[in-house]
């Protein structure tokens, strides 16, 4: 079977929707053929300053979406990155061979430290435990948006190094990003990410947002003055974000988004591709709502971190085995 890992961050009130098409989506479809691993990195969201009661909170409402959009706590293992601790012990190792220049190159560091008088040493070393993440499941493919093709590259050298520097024990992954939706963009500035962070809050549906806060998002979306519904990026990038996020939805080719909507202009464009959104999140709302006030969470939590201590134990042992680390 192939083993498939991915882990979310839990910043932020609530997932966005680039989250859920580039990430979330991948994962549900991944489980029916796979043996799938998935994580609330919690570890990686202490690298910029959290409060300590609103993180606890957080973890757990991730922890619900990730049910909510269907994975199943049967089928994958679902479990939060803190309560295995192999995972801290092995991103240390790997920053034993990783050098800073390595990490001082990664764009997401760059992003994250641009401007900032003081960073935390954290958000420099933050991919080597991203990549432990990873290799401790001796994973075989990680779903991602495609702003995470570097630290998989990173993970794929590291994994390299490690079993010709020590001995080969460890799996080298490969990247999987969705063909619609890798890489979802800000609905008021769309040549940027979408992200949980954006301060302007227009800009980000969030998964928890009503179907009026939807609504009134996508009608206010920044397009263009021509009022032509075609794909083009470098000139259009409003309109190509939105019907990416249409094609990612519906399944439906651009082309033929593009010919159902010629010469309709945006105004209809808009309210369909709303009611589309609405109507896709409408069930993860409502299975989240159930889940946030149901015990069973706790449950698939334990039963979670006690399967991915279990495995992740193991390659652990292994690597340190390899670098000669303690006395077995
Ligand atoms: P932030 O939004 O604060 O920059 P993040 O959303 O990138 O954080 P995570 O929540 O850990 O960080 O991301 C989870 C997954 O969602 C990752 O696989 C990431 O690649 C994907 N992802 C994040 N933003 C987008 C986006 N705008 N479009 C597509 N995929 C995305
Ligand atoms: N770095 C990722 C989150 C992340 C992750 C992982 C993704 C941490 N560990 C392991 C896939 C596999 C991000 O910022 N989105």
């Amino acid at each position: 079977m192939t083993v498939i890992f991915s882990g979310v961050q839990p910043s932020g009130d609530a997932p966005t929707l680039g989250n859920y098409l580039g990430a979330f989506k991948q994962f549900a479809a991944f489980q029916a053929e796979n043996d799938c691993i998935y994580c609330v990195v919690d570890q990686h969201a202490i690298t910029v300053k959290q409060d300590p009661k609103l993180l606890k909170e957080r973890v757990r409402r991730l922890a619900a979406i990730y049910l909510a959009v269907g994975i199943d706590p049967d089928k994958s293992i679902l479990f939060i990155q803190s309560e295995v601790p192999a995972h801290a012990q092995a991103a240390w190792m790997l920053q034993c061979i990783v050098s800073v220049g390595e990490l001082e190159r990664m764009t997401q560091y760059k992003d994250k430290s641009d401007g900032k008088a003081r960073v935390n040493a954290a958000l420099l070393t933050y991919p080597p435990l991203m990549v432990a993440d990873i290799l401790l499941y001796n994973t075989n493919v990680v779903p991602v948006g495609d702003d995470q093709k570097q630290h998989i590259e990173l993970t794929r050298d590291l994994a390299e190094r490690f079993n010709k520097q020590y001995k080969n024990v460890l799996t080298v992954p490969e990247i999987s990003t969705p063909k619609q939706g890798a890489r979802i963009m800000s609905l008021q500035e769309p040549t940027r990410k979408m992200s949980k962070s954006d301060e302007n809050k227009k800009a980000t549906i969030f998964l928890t947002d009503t179907p009026a806060q939807i609504t009134k998002k996508i009608k206010s979306a920044m397009t263009d003055s021509s009022g032509i519904i075609s794909y083009d990026k470098e000139n259009k990038p409003g309109v190509a974000n939105l019907l990416t996020i249409y094609a990612a939805i519906t399944g439906e080719k651009i082309a033929d988004i593009v010919a159902k909507y010629d010469g309709k202009g945006y105004g209809a464009f808009k309210t369909d591709l709303a009611e589309i959104v609405v109507n896709e999140l409408a069930p993860v709302q409502e299975r989240y709502e159930q889940l946030l006030n149901s015990s069973e969470l706790d449950d698939i939590l334990d039963a979670g971190a006690a399967k991915a201590n279990k495995i992740a134990s193991k390659t652990l042992a292994k690597m340190e085995k390899a670098m000669g680390l303690g006395r077995r």
